[in-house]
Order: structure tokens, then sequence, then C-alpha cells
């Protein structure tokens, strides 16, 4: 797909893929096996300009645009889900909604940091009775003299454990319901704010999923992000961008699974020859490489509707729907193509699935984004 992109897109594609290549992909099966946050990685990553590509210079940034961000979270994903899922909520969900919605000088005070990678976001929507139904949040935000006091336990959140910014939404008016959301920005180490459980995941190990715990926590007044009620549409935009992230990271893990198939096809001898020669192998390869084409397709136009200042929500959901079922379609061939070696941890193929199918589930199921979808469809 190189005749979409252009030359400096290409140059920083071929820079994060040789990057994650070298130094992501020999660690990943052990960070993984672990449950290892990789600090050290990150810290390379923010000093290659990756934490904030699409984000400008004047705020720490590098510059560039979403369909770079695009390239940059599938090349890291082919290696390495877990530190594609890390890149991804950091920038996607709560870089993103900062820079979109925050004032002059919440810019100023919090995006240089997060932009370079000094610091790392997460953002903290879903809670234990709120995941489809973000509307269902129970956590409160009261105004009590020039502080906003914050009540409630959000999880699942990406980042939660290793974040030192969180992006996070609470009632401020409860009997509105999504009209009565609204959007704060809490920092590390306010008192009455805790990580809480840390999960134990299927997949993408190496990336913390956890509670955050908010017990009479006091942020400054100044720290409400967007307009008071409106913090549904500040979770709903950013979650769009957010879809485009994780089909990117959905278009990693596929990319994977048919490179690893090929090679091994190719390697792998029976009934006297390599299995690529059977048609049984081959039908199987060219279907992964279809659908791979026709979802990153698909993720690059949103991407590129994005940069372009459209709307882009239905083409989010579409991209995300495609390339979460081609990861998992990928990688779910890619431990048939292997046959036993598939199944056992020596190869990567098993931990493809694994890390494929939270993509059809985060950042929205499959079946939101199919609502999403038809919702657009019914308007238009
Ligand atoms: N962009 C801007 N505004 C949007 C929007 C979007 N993509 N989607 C919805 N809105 C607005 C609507 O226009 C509506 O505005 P008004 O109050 O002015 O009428 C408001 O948000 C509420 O929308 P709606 O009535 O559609 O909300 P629902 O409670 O029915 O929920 C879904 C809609 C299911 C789409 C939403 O809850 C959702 O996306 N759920 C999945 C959440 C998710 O992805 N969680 C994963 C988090 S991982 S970080």
């Amino acid at each position: 797909m190189d005749f979409l992109l252009t030359e400096e897109q290409k140059m920083l594609q071929d820079m994060v893929s040789k990057f994650a290549k070298e130094e992501i992909g020999p660690i990943a099966r052990k960070i993984q096996e672990d449950e290892t946050y990789p600090s050290d990685i990150v810290k390379a990553l923010a000093d290659l300009g990756v934490m904030g590509i699409a984000y400008p210079e004047e705020y720490g940034g590098a510059g560039m645009d979403f369909v770079s961000y695009m390239l940059a979270v599938e090349a890291i994903s082919r290696y390495c889900a877990s530190t594609g899922v890390i890149v991804s909520a950091h920038s996607s969900l709560a870089v993103d909604p900062i820079f979109r919605f925050g004032t002059d000088e919440q810019k100023k005070k919090f995006l240089p940091d997060l932009c370079s990678g000094k610091k790392l976001g997460c953002h903290a929507l879903t809670e234990p009775g709120a995941g489809s139904d973000a509307g269902a949040l129970k956590t409160t935000a009261k105004l009590e003299g020039d502080k906003w006091v914050l009540n409630g336990t959000k999880h699942f959140i990406t980042n939660g454990a290793n974040a030192d910014i969180a992006v996070i939404f609470a009632l401020t008016e409860p009997e509105q319901k999504t009209r009565g959301i609204s959007c704060f920005i809490v920092e590390k180490d306010t008192p009455g704010f805790r990580v809480g459980k840390l999960e134990d995941k299927l997949g993408i190990r190496a990336s913390s999923t956890s509670e955050l715990i908010f017990e009479d926590c006091a942020i400054p007044k100044e720290n409400l992000l967007g307009d008071l009620n409106k913090g549904f549409k500040v979770a709903m935009v950013t979650l769009d961008g957010g879809r485009l992230g994780i089909a990117s990271q959905a278009l990693g893990i596929a990319k994977a699974a048919i490179e690893d198939s090929v090679v091994y096809a190719k390697e792998r001898e029976q009934f006297g020859g390599p299995i690529s020669k059977f048609q049984a192998i081959q039908w199987m390869l060219a279907e992964m490489a279809t659908e791979y084409e026709a979802s990153w397709l698909l993720t690059y136009r949103g991407s590129l509707k994005k940069d372009t200042g459209k709307v882009y929500s239905k083409e989010a959901a579409m991209a995300k729907l495609k390339a979460s079922e081609t990861a998992s379609f990928c990688a779910n061939k890619a431990i048939q193509i292997h046959g036993g070696y598939g199944y056992i941890k020596e190869f990567d193929a098993e931990r493809y699935l694994r890390d494929a199918k939270i993509t059809e589930i985060y950042e929205g199921t499959n079946e939101i984004m199919r609502i999403v979808i038809s919702a657009n469809l019914l308007r238009e």
C-alpha cells in the first residue's frame, strides 16, 4: 500500500518497524509471559517521538499526522501488541482529548510531558456496571469550593497501573445521565486516588489493566476537561480516534500471523516437500493476506478522514470491526498452518490469537461497532 503513503510517512514506518523488529521483537514473548511492563521500550519510543507523533511540536509532539500514528502502532504491534496498546491508549485516549478539548492552560500544562513521553496517560471511562453502556457510570464529581471531589471506581483501565495522568469521566448531574457526565484530568499522586486490582489477562499481558479508585479525591477546579456536563461527547469523540488505534494494533497482529505463516509454510516439510506446495495452505495464506489488505485500507481511510478534519465515526467503527476480526482470523489460521507447533509457546502463533481477541472487545465491542455503523447509515 506504499503508493498511498508520503515519503515522510514511509520513513517513519521504516524507522519504527526497524526499532520494533530489533528491540521489541526479541523480548516480546518473555515480557508477555512475565507480565512485565516494558518501561525501557516505552522510553526509547518516546525518544523516537512515537508517544506524541500526531501532535504539534510546540506541545512536545513530532508534528506528524494521524496516518503516521496508525503506521507506528501497526509496526509496533507487529512484534508486540502489548506495547502497541500502551502507545495507543496513551496517545488516542489521553493525549487526544486534552489536545482537542483542553484550554490553552491545560494544553501547556499537560501536553509537553505527555507528547514527549516523559509521562504516560490513561483514560478511565469504564466501570464494573458501565461497559458497553458507557453512560451508566456511577463515579461522581462534586464541586466543593475550588475543588472537584471525585468518588468511585473505574476498572479495566489500560495503562492504569503505570499512568501519570488519567483522563476520567464522572457524573456531575446524576439525574441527567449521559447529559450529566463531565471529564476531568487527574494526576497520579493526588491524595484519594490509587490504583486498585490488576487484572490477570489472556493476552496483551505486558500492558497493565487495572482498577482506579477515587475516595474523596480533590482535584483543582480547573482540571475540568471540556464543558461541564458535556463529558459523554468527549468520551465518544475520543473513542472514535481510539478505535482507529485499535484497528492499527489489530493490523500489526494480523501481519505478524501472516509473515510467520509464510516463513513456516516454506520451511516445514511433510510428504516429501514444504507444506507451502499444498493448496490447502496456499488458500489460507491468500485469504489471510486479502483480509489484511482490506482491513488496512479501511483503517487508512478512517485515519485520512481524521487527518483532513472530516467526520469519521462510522469509518473508525468499520475499521475496528474489520481489522479486529481479521486479526483473530489470521491468528487462528496461523495456528492451523503451524499445526501442533502453533499450539505451543515455542512459537508466537498462539500469542497472536490471545492478543487478537481483545481487539474485538475493547474500545467498544464489535457488537457496539455494528450499532455505531448502522446508526450512522440510518441517519445518512
Ligand atoms: N461523536 C459525538 N457525539 C456522539 C457520538 C460520537 N461518536 N456518539 C454519541 N454521541 C452523542 C449523541 O449525539 C448524544 O448527544 P445528545 O445528548 O446531544 O443527544 C449523546 O452522545 C448520547 O448518545 P447516545 O444516545 O447514542 O448514547 P447511548 O447511551 O445510547 O450510547 C453507544 C451509545 C452505545 C454508542 C456508546 O455508549 C458507546 O460507544 N458504548 C461503548 C463504550 C466503549 O467503547 N467503551 C469502551 C471503553 S474502553 S476506553
